[in-house]
This record gives C-alpha cells, structure tokens and sequence, in this order.
C-alpha cells in the first residue's frame, strides 16, 4: 500500500487553515514536535532477557514466544535502527546494564562504559542519545527477590556497587553522546504477603540510596531518577521502593522521579501528578506503559491514557523539560512492530497535543466559564491532528498511515523470521 504525497499534502493545508482559525501554527507545532525526545525501551526487543546468559529467575514478566527475538547486540541494535525507521521523532535508546558486551569477565557491580561501548558508538553514530538502568533483577545475587533493600548486608553491598557504577556508566554516555543520560533505578523488593515491620526494609533501601548517591555528578552528563510502584507478581502486599517512598526521597535528596503509567491504582493518572511532582522535583522521568487491569506492560497506543498525558505535558510547557520513555514488553507479536506501534502512538499524541489550541481552553477556564471549557475541549477532540501527523511522517522520510505495516513484513521475512 502507499499513501498519495499530493492527498498528505493537501489534508496538511487544509489542516493548517482549520487550526489557524483557533491561533495554531501547524508548522510550528511540527518544528516543536520535533525537538522532543522519545526514549526507545531497549528491553522490548529480547523479551527482557539481556546478554548475560544466567538462568535466573526474572523479576519481569513477559508472555509471549512469537519468532525473531534478537539474541545479541547486533541483532538488537539493527532492530531498533529498524523501529527508528517507522518513526519521525527525535530519539534516545534506554539500555538495561545486563546488555553489556563485556571482554573482561566483568559483572554487574563492576561494570564500565568500556562494556558499553558497541552501544555507545552505535549511538554516536545515529546521534541517539543514550538512557540507562541498572539491571536490579535476573541476577543470582538477587535474595529472595530482593536487591537494594535486602536484609543480607553482603545482597545489598553487591547491588550499591552496581548501583554507583551505573552511575559512572550513565555519565560516560551523557559525555559520549552530548546528550544527557537518565540513570533510572527501580528494583522489584518486596513481598508476596504482609509485612510486620515496613519500615525496617525501607530503612535498608535508604540506606542503600545514601550510599549510591553520595558521588554528585554534572546534570549535563547524568541525572538519576526512582522508579516506585505499586506492587507486582509475587510482591503483591509490599513494594518496598513504592512511588510515595521515591517521591518523599527526591524531594528531600535532590533527587529526580520517574513515573511509569502502569505502576500506580488503575484510576489513578499520571497526568494528575505531574504538576505535583514537576513542582518539587527536578528531574522527571515518564516511562509509558498501558496496563490493562495491572501493570501488564502491554504496547502503548494511542488511548486516553496517552493523549491526556501528553496534554498535560504541553499545557503545563513541560515538553522537552521532562524526559519521556517508552517502557512496555509483548512477546505474543513482531517484537519490532511492537517498537513502532508505541512510537508512532506517541508521536501522534505528541502532535495532537502540540496542535492543540491550549489558550482558548485556559481563556475559557480562567474566565470561569466552564461550559465554554467542555465544548471547546470536546470539539478539539476532533480537529484534524493526523493529517499534521501523516506530513510530519511524509517529511521526514518515513511511512503514512499503515504503509510500515508492509515495510515491517519485509523486515521479517528477510531478517527477524531467519534467526532461529
Ligand atoms: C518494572 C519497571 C521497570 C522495568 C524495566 C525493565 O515494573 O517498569 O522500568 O520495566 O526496568
Ligand atoms: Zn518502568
């Protein structure tokens, strides 16, 4: 299938002149769009399973067998380039630390860039800007499913070393590529059934961050971000790094936030906190996810969730301010079809947001008249933000509409369905 440039070209100009009517510029919203970046989940390409080759419980779970799962650093590389193809935006990659492709024998508390650096010169190249996370999981230093807030001194002690050195690991990639690079930490402590003493586990993951966070690093190169949540598979009753404890210890230690979409009560919003946490947190991380019924990780698409989210980004103008991730795992579809779904659902409701005439929404909710807010806000629900999206594809060289869906399956024929 391929999409007509002349019909993409002619919705964009007739979509330019709508918007123009409620004070948008369309051309500058594309121009905005593009200088917000959106960080590519390494993870989803392997099904979460690195390259360390340890069988090990995993703390994530994926589902899902389906063919083509990239088994090395190539493979994964080259399937991201592939993922990137389908996309118009401006990107980064997020690596986990068990993708190291380590010579010297090293492991996860003695890691260095040095065990990085096909990715990190794969990234200068592309001029990827690069994220990181320490692998807190799969590892067999992990103690009855915990890491940072063990109560084994010798658990905790191991996983503060590979703490501080993806830190030092995060500040190489801030330095190789120009680009800051978000240390992000989540680890799954927790447990399967109630506590007695809450506090004493959480006393020990303080303690753990004090001592990972004690080195001050430039926030050009490298920021830090906690991960909290709610609860998961075997640690339904307590978690014990949850998003009230993260965000109480950000606020208190100068330390940065991340908020994933599937980690939180299932009525509860991420868009509801981000004027909360962007007021007294600097650095915030999104990792967006779609949890359907819990936090089951499945691929981001354009839903409520997403477009509110994004909104709310752009009327509190804290697009290119925070960081945004992608952070979900299918392994019952195309791996790389997966990639490019949750792209393009972002960049579309990055685009709808962008071109969204926000100040005659706040005219009419500073005005107090609220009737005004809802009409406004229901029809530019439907104001005609894909034809701005489908130019905004057609410019930058990359598929309209469901024209990838072709590409994709050459990939797989040629490529992915090969690998055994
Ligand atoms: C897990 C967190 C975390 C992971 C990755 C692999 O619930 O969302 O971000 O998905 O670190
Ligand atoms: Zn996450």
């Amino acid at each position: 299938m391929k999409i007509d440039r002349d019909i993409v070209q002619k919705n964009y100009d007739n979509a330019k002149r709508v918007y123009a009517l409620y004070g948008v510029d369309t051309d500058k919203a594309v121009e905005a769009a593009k200088r917000v970046k959106i960080s590519l989940h390494c993870w989803q390409g392997d099904d979460v399973t690195g390259f360390e080759g340890a069988a090990v419980a995993n703390q994530n779970v994926v589902t899902g067998n389906y063919p083509g799962r990239a088994r090395n650093g190539g493979e994964l590389r080259a399937d991201i380039d592939k993922a990137f193809s389908f996309s118009p935006l401006s990107h980064k990659v997020n690596i986990h630390s068990f993708y190291a492709e380590t010579k010297a024998g090293r492991g996860r508390d003695t890691y260095t860039a040095e065990d990085f650096k096909n990715w990190i010169d794969w990234a200068k190249e592309r001029k990827y800007g690069l994220d990181f996370n320490v692998s807190f999981f799969a590892h067999p230093m992990m103690n009855d499913g915990m890491s940072l807030a063990s109560p084994d001194k010798r658990t905790r002690d191991f996983w503060v070393d590979a703490g501080k050195a993806g830190r030092e690991i995060a500040a190489e990639m801030g330095r190789a590529t120009g680009q800051v690079c978000v240390n992000d930490v989540w680890v799954p402590d927790g447990l399967k059934d109630n506590p007695i003493d809450r506090a004493r586990f959480r006393g020990y993951l303080t303690e753990s961050l004090d001592r990972i966070f004690e080195k001050k690093f430039d926030p050009k190169l490298t920021v830090d971000v906690l991960e909290g949540k709610l609860f998961g598979i075997g640690t339904e009753c307590f978690v014990v790094g949850s998003h009230e404890y993260y965000m109480m210890y950000a606020a208190r230690n100068g330390v940065g936030l991340c908020m994933d979409t599937g980690h939180y009560l299932p009525t509860e919003t991420v868009t509801d906190k981000l004027s909360v946490v962007t007021r007294y947190i600097d650095n915030v991380l999104l990792h967006i996810s779609r949890g359907v019924r819990w936090d089951s990780d499945h691929v981001v698409i354009l839903d409520d969730m997403l477009t509110s989210l994004f909104a709310e980004a752009k009327r509190l103008d804290l697009l290119g301010k925070i960081h945004i991730g992608l952070d979900y795992f299918d392994a019952s579809i195309n791996r790389i079809g997966a990639w490019g779904v949750g792209l393009r659902a972002a960049g579309k409701a990055l685009v709808a947001a962008l071109c969204e005439p926000t100040a005659l929404l706040k005219k009419a909710e500073e005005s107090g008249n609220y009737t005004e807010r809802l009409i406004l806000s229901e029809e530019f629900k439907t104001l005609p933000f894909a034809a701005v999206w489908d130019m905004f594809c057609a410019g930058a060289g990359v598929p309209v509409g469901a024209e990838w869906a072709d590409e994709l399956r050459r990939y797989e024929a040629d490529v992915t369905g090969k690998r055994k």
